[in-house]
Order: structure tokens, then C-alpha cells, then sequence
């Protein structure tokens, strides 16, 4: 469970990023995709060359998805149920690329707001993500 000072410093981020979310998930699957080449494998049917708008739109989802648990931290388990489930019984994703994306992630995000990114703040981001993963991960059983 986050604290109350984690919690604070996720959401102080997240308000920061504005409707910029998109954009560094964006950067993120891109890092993903370059740095460890093995995720791609799940994504043969799209254009994953570096601009497309194709990952852009991937992207989004994933940034919705990403604010939406931001705004459901008391209980992400309930809030990512579906895309849990969608990951484990459809889409077949190993977990260990969950990790890879939310490290791509941090990396961004690192990158674009070093004036934020203390070490209270990494450790926060740290915990959000990795609750995440557990969250998505949870249909794994
Ligand atoms: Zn995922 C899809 C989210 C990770 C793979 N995803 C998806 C979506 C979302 C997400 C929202 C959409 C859904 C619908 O449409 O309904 N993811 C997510 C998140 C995360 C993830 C939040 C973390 C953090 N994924 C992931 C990984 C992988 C994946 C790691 C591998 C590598 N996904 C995927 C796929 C898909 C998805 C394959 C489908 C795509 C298409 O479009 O086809």
C-alpha cells in the first residue's frame, strides 16, 4: 500500500504531466521496444518503426490506463481487472515485460522532470508501478 506522501507525490506528478500522459507512455514503448527487442514479439501486427502512429496510439491507451489507476490507488486490483484479464487470457503477455515497460517508465519520466525526480519521488513511482504490475498481473493467479 502507498502512503499518504506517496500517494501525494504520484498524484502531484500525474497533474504535472497533464495531458502530456500520452506522450511519455509513447516515449516509454518506444525505449521498450528498442532496449528490450524481445516485447515487440507481441506486437507483430503493428508499425512499431520509431514515430508511428500506431505506437502513438498505443501509447494513449496505456496512459489512460495509467491515470486511471492513478485515481483509483485505494484499489487498483478492482480498477485493472479487465485489462488484467485481457493480458493474461487474450493477449498471453509474460509478466516479466510488465517490469520492462514500467523501468522504460521511470526512465522517461526521470528524463523529463529531473527537477521532480528526488528520491522520495523515484521510490513513489517506484511503488505506484510496481503495484500496477501486481494489479495486471493478478489473473496470472
Ligand atoms: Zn498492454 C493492449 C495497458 C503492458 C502488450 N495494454 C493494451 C491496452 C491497454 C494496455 C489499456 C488496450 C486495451 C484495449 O484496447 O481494450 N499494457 C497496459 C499497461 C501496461 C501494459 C497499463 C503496463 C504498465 N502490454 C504491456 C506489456 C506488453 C503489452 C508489457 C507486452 C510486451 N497490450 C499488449 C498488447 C496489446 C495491449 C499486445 C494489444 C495491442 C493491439 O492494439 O492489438
Amino acid at each position: 500500500v502507498l502512503s499518504a506522501a506517496e500517494r501525494a507525490a504520484v498524484r502531484a506528478l500525474w497533474t504535472k504531466l497533464g495531458s502530456n500522459v500520452g506522450v511519455y507512455a509513447t516515449e516509454a514503448l518506444e525505449r521498450t521496444f528498442l532496449a528490450f527487442p524481445t516485447t515487440k514479439t507481441y506486437f507483430p501486427h503493428l508499425d512499431l518503426t520509431p514515430g508511428s502512429a500506431q505506437v502513438k496510439a498505443h501509447g494513449q491507451k496505456v496512459a489512460d490506463a495509467l491515470t486511471r489507476a492513478v485515481a483509483h490507488l485505494d484499489d487498483l486490483p478492482t480498477a485493472l481487472w479487465a485489462l488484467s484479464d485481457l493480458h493474461v487470457r487474450q493477449l498471453r503477455v509474460d509478466p516479466v515485460n510488465f517490469k520492462l515497460l514500467g523501468h522504460c517508465l521511470l526512465v522517461t519520466l526521470a528524463r523529463h522532470y529531473p527537477g521532480d525526480f528526488s528520491p522520495a519521488m523515484h521510490a513513489s513511482l517506484e511503488k505506484f508501478l510496481s503495484h500496477v504490475i501486481s494489479a495486471l498481473a493478478t489473473s496470472y493467479g
